[in-house]
């Protein structure tokens, strides 16, 4: 049995747990806010973790590469390399050029906290760029990397709404916007596992709110 640790309102937690959802494979889930993690699991205090009959792991990338390995029915990840490289390939864009950028925006933009002009422009800047050319990999037709849903789409689905409202929020524009990106979340907002992912964000992003300050 698997065992999902971390909260519902992180997106690296999310698309893990959609990825075990899509495949169909039984997992439990044990909350562990920021600061309450099991340091032998995640070294670093990050969520999510996954604790497996083998042992624990970190790192959602690494968890999804094991989660294929190890249940290979309903795969997420095409079994020709060169389409599996190119599922990859978005899934790093998305996350190392895109999400991680606009992470620095979350201060100020969802925490309460501020972000020095200085930094709001080099990020603008960085994210026109990446976003242009995560543009010309993405293809949205309808799934991420094209006809077929993989786990880029579990990815995209996750963070491409916190890219949007990130900078909505901080430059007053939708850095997304050129992209067909509303238009996919909204269809894949009609599958029921991401409808299941979204209603429980939801509760634990106002359960995360509420929490009284770290000191
Ligand atoms: N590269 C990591 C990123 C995970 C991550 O940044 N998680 C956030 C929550 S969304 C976190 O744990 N932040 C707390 C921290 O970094 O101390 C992964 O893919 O699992």
């Amino acid at each position: 049995m698997l065992t999902l640790c971390g909260f519902s309102a992180s997106n690296y937690y999310n698309k893990v747990k959609l990825a075990l959802l899509e495949k169909g494979l039984p997992f439990t889930e044990e909350l562990a806010w920021v600061g309450e993690t099991d340091r032998s699991a995640s070294p670093l205090g990050k969520v999510p973790y996954l604790r497996t009959p083998q042992g624990p792991l970190c790192e959602s990338a690494v968890m999804a590469d094991y989660i294929e390995a190890a249940h290979p029915e309903h795969p997420l990840i095409p079994a020709d390399p060169y389409q599996a490289a190119k599922v990859r390939e978005l899934i790093t864009f998305l996350e190392l050029h895109l999400e991680l950028v606009a992470r620095n925006l979350y201060p100020q933009a969802f925490f309460g906290g501020t972000v020095s002009d200085t930094a709001k422009e080099k990020v603008g800047a960085q994210l026109q760029k990446n976003i242009a050319a995560f543009g010309q990999l993405a293809q949205f037709s309808p799934y991420v990397g094209g006809d077929t849903f993989t786990m880029a789409d579990c990815a995209a689905i996750v963070h491409l709404p916190l890219v949007s409202s990130a900078t909505k929020i901080i430059y007053g524009k939708d850095y997304l916007a050129d992209l067909p990106v509303r238009d996919y979340l909204a269809r894949m907002a009609e599958r029921p596992h991401v409808q299941r992912v979204n209603a429980d964000r939801k509760t634990n992003t106002a359960e995360m709110l509420a929490r009284p300050p770290k000191r």
